[in-house]
């Protein structure tokens, strides 16, 4: 529609409008492929750049500026709130979050479930000035915070840093299931302080990133995970994404009842067999395939065609991509997406 500002694409299409054409942003548009972003980080580490209102703000608002996405995304990590409940984390260049003390016995949970989540919401006052500070710049176009999944943030702290199968974690639920329930109600309840100081300060959607959901089986996520996604989810008003890799068997599922208002789809799965599997009364947020990114503009300019026709099968659309952008992305590619698509009408 002519004279609605393009501000508001995104809203419109999480409540179930669908606009001429679908709003556009990038997970992890925000850091590792921008070279103003590696000139600013210079002498820094990334977590005590997360808690720097003034270093998190400008990293926020560098891509949305150079690539005139429909949407900021908060520049943080799915850890910040783990670190400001006191625990002990560290991100290892090159490698991610690293953890000093791995919870892995009942004893371990009740030390780190002592915190009381209360204390991460007193803590985050940068977290809010970082983002009244990016809201207050950005004007009509909507930021976007986020928070990690109980599931992935624990994948982390049981093994102690990053995995392939998350095995530890996932064990943890058979061999104890009171103290995994114990740490993923308390892991959802810091995620939920997390997005709400987002959103307190201005944040006008949030994304749950259950990024390593996928290594789990249906029967595990309903009774272990699901019911902790939805408690961190649902401590919010604004609309909801909930995003997973490799979660083909997990989508209705990952709507967590009606919690989600869209759900992100990797780029294993087309959106219409996703919009299938999920629903009329969903958006569907994807799925550009991160590796086409290096392919001849003409490849992937179909590929993005492709992209946006299947995903006029669900009821609206958010363009995006099916995983965060690799760090050596060029990153003029993802700006000639945006144009792409802004000269597309659907
Ligand atoms: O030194 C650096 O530049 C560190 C690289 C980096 C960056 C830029 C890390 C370490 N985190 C971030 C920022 C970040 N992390 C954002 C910023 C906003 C944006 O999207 O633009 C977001 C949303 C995250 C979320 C995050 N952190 C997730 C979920 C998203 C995903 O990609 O699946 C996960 C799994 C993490 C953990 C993490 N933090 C950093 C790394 C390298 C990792 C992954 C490690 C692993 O492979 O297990």
């Amino acid at each position: 529609m002519d004279g609605v500002p393009t501000a508001s694409l995104l809203l419109r299409a999480l409540t179930g409008d669908r606009p001429d054409r679908p709003p556009v942003w990038f997970m992890r548009q925000a850091g590792r492929s921008l070279p103003e972003y590696r000139d600013l980080r210079v002498g820094t580490r990334m977590l005590d750049a997360c808690l720097t209102p003034d270093l998190a703000a400008e990293i926020t608002l560098q891509p949305v500026r150079r690539h005139g996405v429909d949407a900021g995304i908060f520049f943080s990590d799915i850890v910040v709130p783990l670190r400001l409940a006191g625990i002990d984390v560290e991100i290892e260049p090159g490698r991610g979050p690293v953890f000093a003390n791995p919870v892995r016995t009942a004893s371990d949970v009740a030390r780190i479930t002592a915190v009381d989540p209360g204390e991460v919401a007193a803590a985050a006052e940068p977290i809010r000035a970082a983002v009244r500070a990016v809201v207050s710049e950005l004007g009509d176009t909507p930021l976007i915070g986020f928070a990690g999944a109980p599931f992935t943030l624990a994948a982390y702290l049981v093994e102690g840093g990053p995995s392939k199968e998350h095995l530890r974690a996932r064990a943890m639920m058979h061999a104890d299931p009171a103290a995994w329930h114990a740490l993923a109600g308390w892991l959802a309840q810091v995620s939920a302080a997390f997005l709400q100081a987002q959103t307190d300060a201005g944040a006008s959607a949030v994304q749950l990133f259950d990024s390593w959901a996928g290594s789990l089986s249906v029967a595990d996520y309903r009774a272990f995970v699901a019911p902790h996604s939805q408690a961190a989810l649902a401590a919010v008003t604004v609309p909801r994404i909930h995003f997973g890799v490799g979660t083909a068997h997990l989508l209705p599922d990952m709507r967590l009842g009606t919690t989600a208002d869209a759900v992100g789809v990797d780029w294993r799965t087309p959106l219409d067999e996703a919009a299938a599997a999920l629903g009329p009364d969903v958006t569907v947020q994807g799925n550009i395939d991160p590796a086409l990114l290096r392919a001849p503009w003409e490849v992937l300019a179909a590929h993005v065609d492709d992209v946006l026709r299947r995903g006029r099968a669900a009821r609206a659309h958010i363009l995006n991509l099916g995983h965060g952008v690799p760090p050596d992305t060029d990153p003029t590619v993802l700006t000639r997406i945006v144009e792409h698509v802004h000269a597309t009408a659907s």
